[in-house]
Order: structure tokens, then C-alpha cells, then sequence
């Protein structure tokens, strides 16, 4: 059993010194990457798309693509926005790690990109527990899921820097509690910077997009 333990702890520091590598490498380039989390369908990708049309002129901007299938239906959308976009396929992983971030990035031309979003795989556990080396670790929630998230997944909402609401449009026709909700967000990860939006209205976005383009500012004057 300890042998075990042991040899989950190894595959998780060799991660994060791949991560801390592909930090470095962004940060060299001028980088700032975020990296997605969401379970499927919460809208990643509508999001990424979103996100795009309100910064494409303002921005450099490439995207990475995580699937666990070897589709390529979301970085073809974002390719037809001309965007950059690269594929990584987990072969039915459910989380995107360091290593794969490291092989995307070298598709990537990065001394030409102001802000990387890195669409990972739909999944509420996994993604947690690898780093990927992006500067900014981002979970979306979405309304239909349900507001008692945060409470079955804790892991997921205690190490991230934002958290997107999406899908607020559907709130007049579902049971979400968004005070029970938040009670649940500020109990794991008090203080975040939470953003109630809908890709399809809309509403909500220019406070997501002000934040995002505070995290690149940081980094280069935009
Ligand atoms: N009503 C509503 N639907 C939305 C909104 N945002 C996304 N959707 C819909 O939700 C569905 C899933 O959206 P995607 O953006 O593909 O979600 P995803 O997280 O990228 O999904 P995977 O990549 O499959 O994990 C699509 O049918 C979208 O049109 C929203 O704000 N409101
Ligand atoms: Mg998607």
C-alpha cells in the first residue's frame, strides 16, 4: 500500500516540475495562460469563443484544446476564428498534465501571444491534481449543473484564482440557489473572484474579460 503511495507522489512531483518548467517558458515568452477547468458541457469552449471575439483585437491569443477523444470539434471552432489552436488528445485520459502542455506549447509560437487559454478536460476531480504550469487556474461552474458543487467537490474549487457562474440565463428555470452556492465557494476558497455570466446573453462578460486582461497586464503592457 505505502509502495503505492509512494508512487503516486513520485508521478505528481515529476508533474509539477514539468509544470514549473512550462511556467517558466510562458513567463519567458510574456505568456499569460489560464487554464480552463469546467465538467463537461459547463461551456469551456463557449466561453474560449466568447472570450476571443472580445479580445481578438486587443490581444494575441492562442488556445490549447484537451479532448479525450481524437475529435476536433472544438479547435476547429476556435481555428475558424483565426486563432491559433493546438489539439492535445488524452487517449481517454480524464485530465490534460505538464508533459502535455509541454509538447503543445512547442506548436506554439509563444514570443507572438499575449494570453494562452488552455481548454482542459471535462472533469470535476482530476484536473485538480496536476499543474499544468499555467500561471492561472480557472474553474467554470454552470447553472443546470446544480448549486451543491462545491460541496461534492471541494478539491476542485479550493485551488483555483477565479471562477466563472455560466449559464445565468437559465437561472429562471432551474432551482439554483446562488446564495447556497457562494456560502459553498466562500467556505473552500474565500475571497474568489467569481463571475456570474452567460456566453449565450452575453451578461456578465465584460467583468470576466476586465479580469483577464488585468492577469496579462501584469505581465505586458496591453
Ligand atoms: N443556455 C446557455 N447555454 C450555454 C451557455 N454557454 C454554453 N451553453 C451551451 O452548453 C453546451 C455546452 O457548451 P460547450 O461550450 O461546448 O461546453 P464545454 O464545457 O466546452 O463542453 P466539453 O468540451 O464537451 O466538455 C452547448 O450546447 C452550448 O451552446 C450559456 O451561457 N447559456
Ligand atoms: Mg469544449
Amino acid at each position: 500500500m505505502s509502495q503505492r503511495v509512494t508512487v503516486v507522489e513520485n508521478i505528481l512531483n515529476a508533474n509539477d516540475q514539468i509544470a514549473e518548467q512550462n511556467m517558466a517558458q510562458l513567463e519567458a515568452s510574456g505568456v499569460t495562460a489560464v487554464n480552463l477547468m469546467a465538467s463537461p458541457g459547463a461551456g469551456k469552449t463557449s466561453l474560449i469563443l466568447s472570450t476571443v471575439d472580445r479580445l481578438v483585437r486587443r490581444l494575441r491569443l492562442g488556445v490549447v484544446e484537451g479532448d479525450t477523444a481524437p475529435v476536433t470539434i472544438d479547435s476547429e471552432r476556435v481555428l475558424a476564428k483565426g486563432i491559433p489552436a493546438v489539439q492535445i488528445n488524452t487517449g481517454g485520459g480524464c485530465h490534460l498534465d505538464a508533459v502535455m502542455l509541454q509538447s503543445a506549447l512547442t506548436q506554439l509560437d509563444l514570443d507572438q501571444l499575449d494570453l494562452l487559454i488552455v481548454e482542459n478536460v471535462g472533469n470535476l476531480v482530476c484536473p485538480a491534481n496536476f499543474r499544468l504550469g499555467a500561471q492561472r487556474n480557472v474553474l467554470i461552474a454552470s447553472v443546470p449543473e446544480g448549486d451543491d458543487k462545491p460541496y461534492k467537490y471541494p478539491g476542485m474549487y479550493r485551488g483555483v484564482d477565479a471562477l466563472v457562474i455560466n449559464k445565468i440565463d437559465l437561472l429562471p428555470y432551474t432551482p439554483f440557489d446562488m446564495d447556497y452556492f457562494c456560502r459553498g465557494v466562500e467556505m473552500l476558497n474565500p475571497g474568489l473572484a467569481t463571475f456570474p455570466l452567460s456566453c449565450r446573453t452575453g451578461e456578465g462578460l465584460d467583468d470576466w474579460i476586465d479580469w483577464l486582461v488585468e492577469q496579462v497586464r501584469a505581465r505586458r503592457r496591453v
